[in-house]
Parts: C-alpha cells; structure tokens; sequence
C-alpha cells in the first residue's frame, strides 16, 4: 500500500468491495434470493472498511501481503454485528450506513438470518483462504475468540446488562475492549499471522487493535454527542435517550477528547514492535485518522 492514507483506505475499500461483491453473488431466481439480497445490502457499499484496512496493514508491515479472504472474512462479522445490533431487541436503530437498517428495509426474520448467513460465511472463507493450512487454522481459531463470548458478543452483553443502570469506568471499559477493541484486534492479529509475525508481534497487534477501538468508541460517543444524522449515518443523541453509560456522561466531553487521544497514542506505542516505523507508517497515521473523524 503506498501513497496517502486515504488513497490507501479507498484501495483497501474497493478491493474489499469487488472482492465481497464476487464472493456474495446469487442466483436471483433461487428460492432463498431475499436472504441474499439481505446479505449484499448490509455488506456492501458503505463501510469505510476499517477492519480489512488494518488487516492488510498488518500483514504490510511484516512484508507480506495479506489473502483477502482474510481481510472480507472480519468484515463480514463486522457487517453481521451491526446487523443484529440495530434490531429492535439490541440497540433498535432504524438507521445504518446512512440508509434503513437491515430489519427496517426487510424485515426482523431476515435481518437475523442474515446476520447468522454472514458470520458462518466468514469462517467459510478462512476456510478456503489462498495460504497455508496453519495460518487458515490460527485465523479461525483468533477471530472465533475475538468475535465470541470472550469479546464482541460478551462486549454486547456487557452493555445490554447495564443500559439504563449505573456503569462506572471499569464497565465501561471492558464493555468496549470487547464490543469495539475484539474485532480490530482481531484484524491486526490475522495481519500479523499471515505476516508470519513472533508472539512478541502477535501481542503488539492485539494491543494495538484494542487501544484503537478504545479511542474509535470514545470518538463515537462524541460524535452521537455532538453529530447529525446526516453525518454519521445513524440516529444521533440516541445514547442519551436510550439511557446508555457513555464517556462524556461518565468524564465529560473535554476528558473524554483526552482519553482518545491516550488510547490513540497506547495503540502507536504497540507498533514499536514492528520495527523503526517506516513499515508501519499507514498504521500510525490510522489513529490519528481515527481520532480526528466526522463520522
Ligand atoms: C453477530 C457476531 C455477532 C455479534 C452480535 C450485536 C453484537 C453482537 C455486537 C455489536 C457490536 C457493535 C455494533 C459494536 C460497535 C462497533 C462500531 C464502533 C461500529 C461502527 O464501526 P465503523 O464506524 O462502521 O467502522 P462502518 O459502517 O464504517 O463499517
């Protein structure tokens, strides 16, 4: 990857896009079309494709390049998690992406099925990615353990148990190492593995994947603060009004800006691991990117 990192991020999109929009084809005469069509409209078109951005990054900065089944296989659990969180038993937001929620555009039935086809979708392509049987193993056996019980699922958990109750920075916390930090960690790490990157490298990756979702969520939070609808794709104030702990409702908004910032400058110190830097580059300039986003 060279040039800016916005150049960077758009290849990194449109290679994730052609790649899902080959990967999601269907006969649009078979019986199950709806489901398909259910799938394509919450995969493709609209994600700014963060996750596989991390993931080739990773693998970048080892040399290497990364299979891009690696890459859609995140971002499809990605795609299936904001899915099942806009239903009305989750998060209940009617917008995402900009356009109508997957449940609202179809309906609450298909919208699950959905999500379920994606997430089993996803370790299909591990399954079948273009590397070595050991690296397919190890990518499986790390994103079933980030996109689990142990983190995304549990993060969700965690966050459905305390809306509308107290959460302190402790709760806080974990719910969004899990809910935001697992995935991207999980993309680093998969980055690395097909780098061929040392334990010490695999630990690196993982920090930095859930300090950057530490920061990401704190500058979600700000934006649903502070943003228009139009901006960020979703309901805004809609924390607020669905009672949920939240960074500036716990620290302030001003504190809050400074935490992102720590977190963002914790995820930099991660990469120190993979050497002087030049490597890295893109990876530097994400959290920065990250942290001074409108949406
Ligand atoms: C289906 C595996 C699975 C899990 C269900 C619903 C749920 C458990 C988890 C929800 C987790 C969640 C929605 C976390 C928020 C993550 C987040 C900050 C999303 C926004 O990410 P962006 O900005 O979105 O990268 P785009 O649209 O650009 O892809």
């Amino acid at each position: 990857m060279n040039g800016s990192l916005t150049d960077a991020l758009q290849a990194v999109a449109s290679r994730t896009d052609a790649f899902l929009d080959r990967f999601l084809a269907y006969d649009p005469g078979c019986r199950a079309a709806r489901l398909f069509e259910a799938i394509r409209y919450s995969s493709l078109d609209g994600g700014k494709r963060i996750r596989p951005f991390v993931a080739f990054a990773f693998a970048d900065a080892l040399g290497a390049s990364l299979p891009d089944e690696f890459a859609a296989a995140v971002e499809l659990i990605h795609c299936a998690s904001l899915i099942h969180d806009d239903l009305p038993a989750m998060d209940n937001d009617d917008f995402r992406r900009g356009k109508p929620a997957n449940h609202k555009k179809f309906d609450e039935a298909t919208a699950i099925l959905a999500g379920d086809a994606l997430l089993i979708k996803a370790f299909g392509l591990l399954a079948d990615a273009d590397t070595e049987a050991e690296k397919r193993a190890r990518a499986a056996s790390r994103l079933a353990f980030y996109a689990g019980a142990d983190g995304m699922c549990g993060g969700q958990q965690i966050d459905l148990d305390h809306t509308g109750r107290a959460a302190d920075g402790d709760v806080l916390r974990e719910q969004d190492e899990k809910k935001t930090g697992a995935l991207l960690a999980a993309a680093a790490e998969l980055g690395t593995i097909a780098g061929g990157g040392s334990p010490a490298q695999m630990k690196a990756a993982a920090q930095y994947g859930v300090a950057l979702g530490m920061a990401f969520q704190m500058v979600d939070d700000l934006l649903d603060l502070r943003g228009s609808a139009a901006a960020i794709g979703k309901t805004a104030g809609k924390d607020a009004a669905a009672g949920k702990a939240t960074y500036p409702a716990l620290f302030g908004a001003d504190e809050t800006e400074r935490l992102a910032a720590a977190y963002s400058a914790q995820a930099k110190e991660a990469l120190d691991a993979f050497g002087d830097g030049a490597k890295a580059a893109l990876l530097y300039e994400l959290t920065d990117f990250l942290l001074a986003r409108d949406r």
